[in-house]
């Protein structure tokens, strides 16, 4: 039994109303996840810029998608075969070429300018960040070295990964920092996903041409699991560090410690050391909480908070 004409349309209308609400309610997501089309939230002002290039880009997408199959199902509903007659042909209509290539045309052109601007945006570089830190991989771990805060034996500050402790890059909060990036021996990748970025650390940077270094702002105080990105060897997938987001005060305490002798040991401070003498809570924890060594003793069960605590 088929549908008067008249009823068809609207019941079409109401089922896929009905379709689309379902599928929104039933995942359970609130409107910012929705809006975010499975988009994962990041930290810095950068991450946001993508996130907004991406939803607008999927909503123009959809905005397509409902235009062409509206358009699918319109055919294939109302302009079934009806005789043997052949219909109205269309080939060779100036107009309807002139309209469907200028229209993709147009839509080729505002992508491009949404993705150009927004991709300025993220690898934008201020002329003196607030901060620098010197990123060195290596196979199979990561030293972070701030050129700017130096031990009273005139090193640099830094703080190195070794096999039994994930290292810490402890930054600041709300300030412009400047990554500057380099490998000690094969190509690695710097990546914290929080960040939604990455970026390939090359052995010797400047004479393989490549622009190894970026800036970007952390917005809020936090831990953030960063990792290896560029398969480096064996233990390439144990290659993490963890971002130690501080408040700038925070920061600034911890920077005063690194900086001075350790009665305990006559050495100065390291990073865990700094940590649990600022004794801030969870964010003062002084190991890695995002992720932990690999352990090489196959054997024995692993605990990976014992083993982060080293
Ligand atoms: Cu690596």
């Amino acid at each position: 039994m088929g549908l008067k004409d008249g009823t068809r349309v609207p019941r079409l209308v109401k089922v896929s109303g009905l379709i689309g609400l379902v599928c929104v309610v039933a995942t359970g997501c609130t409107p910012d996840q929705v809006l975010r089309f499975g988009w994962p939230g990041g930290v810095t002002p950068e991450a946001e810029a993508m996130r907004q290039l991406w939803t607008w880009s999927v909503i123009a997408a959809l905005a397509v998608g409902v235009l062409v199959w509206g358009l699918i199902f319109w055919t294939v509903t109302f302009h079934r075969k009806k005789s043997d007659e052949l219909p109205r042909q269309f080939q060779y209509n100036n107009p309807l070429e002139i309209i469907y290539t200028v229209i993709p045309f147009l839509m080729v052109v505002v992508l491009f300018y949404f993705t150009a601007t927004t991709q300025n945006y993220v690898m934008a570089e201020e002329e003196n960040p607030d901060e620098v830190v010197d990123v060195v991989a290596f196979q199979w771990n990561w030293e972070f070295k701030y050129p700017e805060y130096r031990t009273p034996s005139g090193q640099p500050v830094s703080t190195i990964g070794t096999s039994s402790r994930t290292p810490l890059l402890v930054l600041p909060t709300d300030s412009s920092i400047e990554y500057r990036l380099h490998s000690e021996d094969v190509i690695h990748s710097f990546w914290v996903p929080k960040f939604h970025f990455k970026r390939d650390t090359f052995p010797r940077p400047d004479k393989n041409n490549q622009d190894n270094v970026f800036q970007n702002t952390i917005e809020q105080e936090g831990s953030f699991v960063g990792r290896c990105a560029e398969l480096c060897g064996t233990y390439h997938s144990m290659m993490n560090f963890e971002v130690r987001a501080l408040s700038p005060d925070k920061f600034e305490r911890y920077m005063n410690l690194r900086t001075r002798i350790n009665p305990a040991t006559n050495q100065p401070y390291t990073a865990p050391e700094a940590l649990r003498r600022m004794d801030c809570g969870k964010l003062c924890t002084p190991y890695t909480v995002t992720t932990s060594p690999f352990d090489t003793n196959r054997g024995a069960s692993s605990d990976a908070t014992t083993a982060g605590s080293n």
